[in-house]
């Protein structure tokens, strides 16, 4: 490929005209918009650890009152990002969330969409347009663009989640902005039973699929956990264990721009993940795992959480006795609808298996 010429070549009265005219010539920067092969992510490989990030937050909790917090989060950054942008990925935003006995996050809704996976502790909910979900870990909550959502808690001890968003996205497309709600009256308790979907039926289309895009909004750990176990009993040996919380209702994603999904990794199994282009985030659920990503180790543990590039080798490695439970998050929706997603097997790419 030639070596293209570089802005220093010009002549720097040259240049100042350019630049007097608000123009830019394309040649310098042509090879880093478009680079060879694949893309030059500036997402790095990243591991933040629950030990490290807990007593921070808890002092988050002493240093600022909820009132002038609203949300009282710590960013989980990406340094290849900058820190000041609070970003993992192009597309993902990721926060632990702290929520002390008896405080209250006020009402509000907004356009980037929300998750939360609960982390630690008992006794809080999220209220989503009248739906009080009660936390317990592991749980998925969703608080998908525009659904007016609350945070409360009636227990003795912090609570902590992990909050993602579609944020980093929706600021880049100048399309964020939050309304301010007041306190919903809720209407209905989420205890985390879907009974009409395990029973393999769904509401009749009296009122259009298209009006209820979110008809679950709570993804119960527990029961989770038991379909993925479900599935060890009958898998192969390195079978895979992996599922994907959809919208119940279409089999789709359960939301628009993320998609979401959790993995068993049995005791002493190693799993080679193909070459995505989207970035990824894993957050232990529950045991622990070696991640390798491009040749680099991350050890992680229960509440810890590691992301990777686009198109990383990734291996997720599990040398206990225990099963290892992680939780995945991508940007895998927005790229199918842009015709952008791709997977790549591992020695197309040189890389051994
Ligand atoms: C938000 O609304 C929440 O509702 C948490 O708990 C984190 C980060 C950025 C923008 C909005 C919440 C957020 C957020």
């Amino acid at each position: 490929m030639e070596q293209l010429g570089t802005l220093e070549e010009l002549p720097e009265r040259y240049r100042e005209e350019l630049n007097a005219s608000n123009l830019v010539p394309l040649w310098p920067n042509l090879r880093s918009f478009i680079p060879p092969h694949k893309p030059r992510p500036q997402t790095v490989a990243t591991a933040w650890y629950f030990q490290q990030i807990k007593p921070l937050l808890l002092e988050a909790g002493e240093l600022t009152p909820i009132e002038k917090a609203e949300r009282r989060v710590l960013a989980l950054a990406n340094p290849g990002h900058g820190l000041e942008n609070m970003k993992v990925s192009p597309a993902m935003y990721l926060g632990m969330q702290l929520l002390l006995p008896q405080e209250w996050a006020p009402a509000h809704r907004h356009a980037p969409n929300a998750v939360r996976l609960i982390v630690e502790g008992e006794g809080a909910y999220t209220t989503v347009e009248g739906q009080k979900c009660i936390m317990e870990h592991g749980d998925m909550i969703l608080t998908p663009s525009g659904l007016w959502h609350e945070h409360g808690h009636d227990g003795d001890q912090p609570v902590i989640w992990m909050d993602i968003l579609d944020l980093p996205l929706v600021y880049y497309m100048e399309a964020s902005f939050v309304e301010e709600g007041r306190r919903q009256e809720v209407d209905r308790i989420n205890q985390g039973s879907t009974p009409q979907y395990a029973a393999g039926i769904v509401p009749t289309p009296h009122f259009s699929r298209e009006d209820a895009p979110y008809p679950m909004m709570r993804y119960a750990w527990k029961d989770t956990k038991k379909v993925l176990d479900a599935l060890a009993e009958k898998a192969g040996y390195q079978d895979p264990l992996q599922v994907a919380y959809v919208n119940p209702e279409t089999g789709k994603d359960c939301q628009n721009i993320l998609g979401y999904s959790a993995l068993l990794l049995r005791p002493n199994e190693t799993l080679s993940l193909p070459l995505r282009s989207t970035a990824q985030v894993f957050h232990v659920i529950e045991g622990g795992l070696t991640i390798q990503i491009d040749q680099q180790d991350f050890h992680l543990t229960q509440a810890d959480t590691a992301c990777a590039p686009c198109f990383a080798v990734i291996d997720l490695i599990n040398t206990s006795a225990q099963p290892c439970y992680v939780f995945i998050a991508d940007e895998a929706p927005l790229q199918r609808k842009l015709g952008l997603y791709s997977v790549r097997e591992r020695h197309a790419e040189g890389v051994s298996p």
